[in-house]
């Protein structure tokens, strides 16, 4: 009788899970369409930064904040000075409404084909990086970050095939190689950008029509190589950023190790509350 109920359940779950997953993608789905394409109002000014994944996001959005800002560095991550658009909206870390508030100029991470991003008189600036570069910085990523636990050789297959998140990188270049000569997309390769970055960033400075004294260029050069961005790496890793969407806080665990801070913390209703509740369950 036990196994019979046993197995009902075990049928019951493995029909209700694909289900809640459908579901809950539609729900998604619906919710995140609502929002880009009813609630969203782009505004002239905007910018987004566009890539498909591994493509040097995070390196020009150093160079977008360094560009923007005094370029202090003692944000807690990247993400929280650029909302990454869709993630932020489909985990419904930040809302519409929030995006409202923003100061102009607004600047965005996205990872959204041609197609979905949505449209207005702002600026677009496109990271294109050879695929091959990409496919295999994007299967170690998959690996640390998304819990791919295959190899790179099938790895390989599903990104040729697009079956990885956002979808193909071919038709991705494709959508946003068919508007490089607009006028409102700045079109850049990774691979130009590693070989003289002053030149690039100094395009996107121009692109981006912000004024930046001479002075300012040694610091701003320095803060985006990839040496100094790697000495700050929590501040750009994905990681951080789900941690800080969740809530949670690293490099907390450790605290003081201490005897006696209970003491300190309780007021004396708590521990009054405390004592009533030994007193209760403990009894020998
Ligand atoms: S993500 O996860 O989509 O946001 O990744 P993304 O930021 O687009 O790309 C990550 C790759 O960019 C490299 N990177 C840099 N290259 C040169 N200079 C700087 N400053 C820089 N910062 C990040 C990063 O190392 C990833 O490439 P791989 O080949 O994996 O090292």
């Amino acid at each position: 009788m036990k196994r019979l109920i046993s197995w009902s359940m075990k049928m019951f779950s493995k029909f209700l899970h694909p289900l809640i997953k459908l579901l809950t993608s539609l729900v998604k789905g619906v919710d995140f369409y609502r929002q880009v394409k009813l609630d969203f109002v782009a505004r002239p000014d905007d910018i987004f930064l566009v890539t498909y994944p591994r493509s040097g996001t995070t390196w020009t959005q150093m160079i977008l904040y360094q560009l923007s800002s005094n370029g202090n560095t003692d944000f807690t991550h990247i993400s929280r000075i650029f909302p990454y658009f869709e993630r932020s909206l489909m985990f419904n870390t930040i809302t519409v409404a929030d995006l409202d508030k923003l100061p102009s100029p607004r600047i965005f991470k996205s990872h959204l084909p041609y197609d979905y991003i949505p449209k207005g008189a702002g600026k677009y600036i496109y990271i294109a990086r050879n695929g091959q570069d990409v496919a295999v910085s994007y299967y170690h990523f998959h690996r640390t970050h998304l819990g791919f636990k295959g190899d790179f050789d099938e790895f390989f297959n599903l990104f040729l095939k697009g079956k990885v998140l956002y979808r193909s990188w071919f038709a991705h270049i494709n959508g946003w190689l068919v508007h490089k000569d607009s006028p409102n997309v700045l079109f850049l390769w990774y691979e130009d950008m590693l070989k003289d970055s002053e030149k690039y960033i100094r395009k996107i400075a121009d692109f981006c029509e912000f004024q930046i004294e001479p002075e300012q260029w040694p610091e701003i050069l320095k803060r985006t190589t990839f040496d100094f961005m790697k000495k700050h790496a929590k501040q750009f890793d994905p990681i951080t950023e789900r941690l800080l969407d969740d809530g949670l806080i690293q490099d907390a665990f450790f605290r003081q190790g201490k005897a006696g801070e209970g003491k300190q913390c309780l007021t004396a209703e708590q521990k009054i509350l405390f004592q009533k509740n030994f007193d209760k369950y403990i009894d020998v």
